[in-house]
């Protein structure tokens, strides 16, 4: 695969190829954790690729492995900039800014897929949790942390896991802040697919090829009705915005638009009442 860089970012490394995204969270040094500014980036570079009409599956993944050997996806909020009322930015600004990046991945219209390589740690593994799919290589390692550290995530974070991993389960990654390893986390439902961590960006690359041999508009309508079950009137929002696209598309739409601009009566007795 040809990586062409898109922009060059700070925290992170934004590249595609035919049809594919890749967005890689660049501090090894740190996990992976993130910074305000780490997500500004990722939101900005998520946003590219919902907007680019070529771009149907976005891989997410951390760079690695650091100096000491070890990978991560992402630790979650950086810890050394955390103040009295969230993550501070340059500006001295206290922010929770990867809520946003959760809702933006959530509901793009695009699959975006988490190749989880190493730790999946506190609002890092909500990162993984949230994308629509999650290929983990062997070495692996999920679990929230939020209660030892002193935070939580009682959106995503705790609802939607416990949607996953059952009520049990999810009280149990919460409340005793364990970790599990990527076998562990296929068993429970919370990654897709398990590879050597060799393997694990060839792997995702397959994925998002198959995926773009599928239907754009069935992949983005069946990605808008599985959030439409647990996002409230925000799914339902998102699930009727795609009737209304399609709505549009057809000449029974575009006849009430051109009616009103050729200012007459619009004519909708040709179109059938479908049973
Ligand atoms: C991830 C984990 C388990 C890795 O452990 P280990 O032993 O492999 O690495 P180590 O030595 O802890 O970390 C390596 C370097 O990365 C930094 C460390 O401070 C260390 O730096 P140096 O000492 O070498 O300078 N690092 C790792 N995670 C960091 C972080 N989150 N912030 C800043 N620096 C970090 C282990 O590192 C770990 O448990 N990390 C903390 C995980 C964590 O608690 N994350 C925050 C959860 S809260 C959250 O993310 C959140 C939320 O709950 C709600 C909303 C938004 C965010």
């Amino acid at each position: 695969v040809n990586w062409q860089t898109v922009k060059t970012y700070e925290d992170i490394l934004y590249h595609k190829t035919d049809g594919i995204a890749k967005i890689t969270i660049n501090r090894p040094h740190k996990r992976n954790a993130f910074r305000p500014k780490t997500v500004f980036e990722l939101y900005d570079a998520f946003c590219d690729a919902r907007e680019d009409t070529n771009i149907g599956v976005v891989l997410f993944t951390g760079a690695g492995p650091h100096t000491d050997g070890k990978y991560a996806f992402c630790a979650g909020g950086d810890q050394s900039v955390r103040g009295q009322a969230g993550y501070v930015d340059d500006a001295g600004i206290p922010r929770l800014n990867v809520l946003d990046l959760q809702r933006l991945i959530r509901s793009m219209p695009k699959v975006v897929i988490a190749l989880v390589a190493g730790y999946a740690i506190g609002g890092g593994h909500v990162l993984h949790l949230i994308c629509d799919l999650t290929i983990a290589a062997d070495n692996a390692i999920f679990g929230q942390t939020g209660p030892k550290v002193g935070s939580f995530d009682g959106g995503f974070g705790a609802s939607y896991l416990a949607r996953i991993v059952g009520q049990k389960k999810a009280r149990e990654i919460w409340f005793l802040c364990r970790q599990y390893n990527a076998q562990q986390a296929q068993d429970m439902g919370l990654v897709n697919y398990v590879v050597p961590v060799e393997q694990l960006e060839t792997e995702g690359i397959q994925w998002a090829q198959e995926i773009l041999e599928k239907s754009p508009i069935a992949i983005r309508c069946l990605k808008a009705a599985f959030n439409a079950d647990c996002d409230g009137q925000a799914g339902l929002q998102e699930l009727a915005g795609n009737a209304t696209l399609l709505y549009y598309m057809t000449e029974e739409g575009s006849e009430g638009k051109q009616a009103f601009l050729e200012k007459r009566p619009p004519n909708f007795r040709t179109f059938p009442w479908l049973p």
